[in-house]
């Protein structure tokens, strides 16, 4: 297979609500979906989910859609790829630059399934019908105002809540939603919020019967959440620090965590998620999908790989109208009992609306893949 074109369709979706972490807020889902035509017509979509600015990860919306015009593409022009395994090894050379890499390599992934007449997750080897899901909830302005949201959340089935937590918005928040349910899976998640000096406010959170703490520390650092994870019962996650299976190998081996928030945007795409997934399930870490508030490409390329048996624990998958008044794909993701549909169409399984897509979009821009393009 080769690619001739490429659509590169900037879109910016709003949130029902400001979604807040340790790092700032967000009001809307600003995106790219990446449309890739190959030689017979077949579209491929990958969604390119870095954020507007610099604090979750290095990249940015602007630096990732630079490095795919100027790199990626140029990179992928006509050139005659056997296997969507092979993209990763092409864009190897580049360092870092994960999620820009991860927009390209799943609209590979998905024209492949799609020639091949078959779902994305059937061709990933993911065998679930159905995956259940959790729901990631932001700092709340007050501690009333949190435990009423969860309860909604949890009323719609949500199996299990994390809480955005950050310096002074953690104990008593955390407090208040496990005495009001006592037997909900919850867990937290920081964001890199916390350093050595905390430690007596993680080992507070270490009551809470919490299914993990996530990503307590900076984002480079594997020591000392190694040295935080000997002094908790709780498990430690890791999300900012993991970009690739080498850096999951580092953790498992200092003992930084003993689960993994394991994002397709976050280390490059579906090649490498997949080689982490393995890795966690043999090395016996907990793996679960994590979420990009993404919207519906994104989200199903997750489901696919939700759907692999390694995946026991719910992941940050919530459906469309958990983020947005409107989803660009039909179907919707739509919550049945708990759970989300594995898509069973070609490809990813859901098609663009563009009557939807069209509201929200910014700018679109067409580029031919002609051979020696840079
Ligand atoms: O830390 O997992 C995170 C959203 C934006 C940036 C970072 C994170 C998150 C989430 C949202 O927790 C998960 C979702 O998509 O629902
Ligand atoms: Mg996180």
């Amino acid at each position: 297979m080769y690619f001739q074109k490429a659509r590169l369709i900037h879109a910016e979706l709003p949130l029902i609500a400001p979604f807040k972490t340790s790092y700032g807020e967000l009001k809307s889902k600003d995106f790219y979906i990446i449309e890739l035509v190959n030689e017979d017509g077949i579209c491929g979509y990958g969604e390119l989910e870095a954020f507007p600015v610099p604090d979750y990860t290095e990249e940015t919306l602007d630096t990732a859609i630079s490095i795919v015009k100027q790199h990626l593409l140029p990179l992928l022009a006509q050139k005659v790829i056997r296997n969507p395994e092979e993209v990763n090894q092409l864009f190897s050379w580049i360092q870092g630059n994960e999620m820009a890499k991860a927009a390209v390599e799943l609209a590979v992934w998905d024209a492949f399934a799609k020639s091949e007449q078959r779902s994305l997750a059937e061709m990933i080897g993911a065998t679930k019908r159905s995956i259940a899901v959790g729901v990631s909830v932001g700092l709340q302005q007050d501690v009333e105002a949190l435990v009423q949201l969860v309860g909604r959340y949890v009323d719609e089935g949500y199996e299990r809540v994390k809480l955005k937590i950050a310096p002074h918005k953690d104990i008593p928040f955390v407090d208040a939603v496990r005495k009001k349910f006592p037997n909900l899976s919850l867990m937290a998640d920081a964001n890199s919020a916390y350093n050595r000096e905390d430690l007596f406010l993680l080992k507070e959170l270490d009551q809470y019967d919490l299914e993990m703490i996530e990503q307590p520390f900076g984002t480079k650092d594997f020591v000392d959440h190694a040295w935080l994870q000997k002094q908790l019962k709780t498990r430690i996650c890791l999300d900012e620090n993991i970009r690739s299976l080498a850096d999951v190998r580092q953790a498992h081996m200092l003992g930084s965590c003993q689960a993994v928030n394991l994002k397709l945007a976050r280390v490059g795409g579906m090649s490498e998620a997949l080689r982490i997934a393995e890795y966690c399930k043999d090395n016996h870490l907990l793996v679960w999908c994590g979420g990009m508030l993404e919207a519906g490409i994104g989200r199903a390329h997750n489901i696919a790989l939700a759907a692999r048996e390694e995946f026991v624990f719910p992941g940050d998958i919530s459906a469309s109208d958990r983020y947005f008044n409107e989803d660009i794909v039909s179907p919707a993701f739509t919550l049945k009992q708990g759970k989300l549909n594995v898509p069973v169409n070609q490809g990813i399984g859901v098609t663009l609306d563009f009557d939807v897509l069209q509201k929200y979009t910014i700018s679109t821009e067409e580029i031919l893949l002609n051979k020696g393009w840079s």
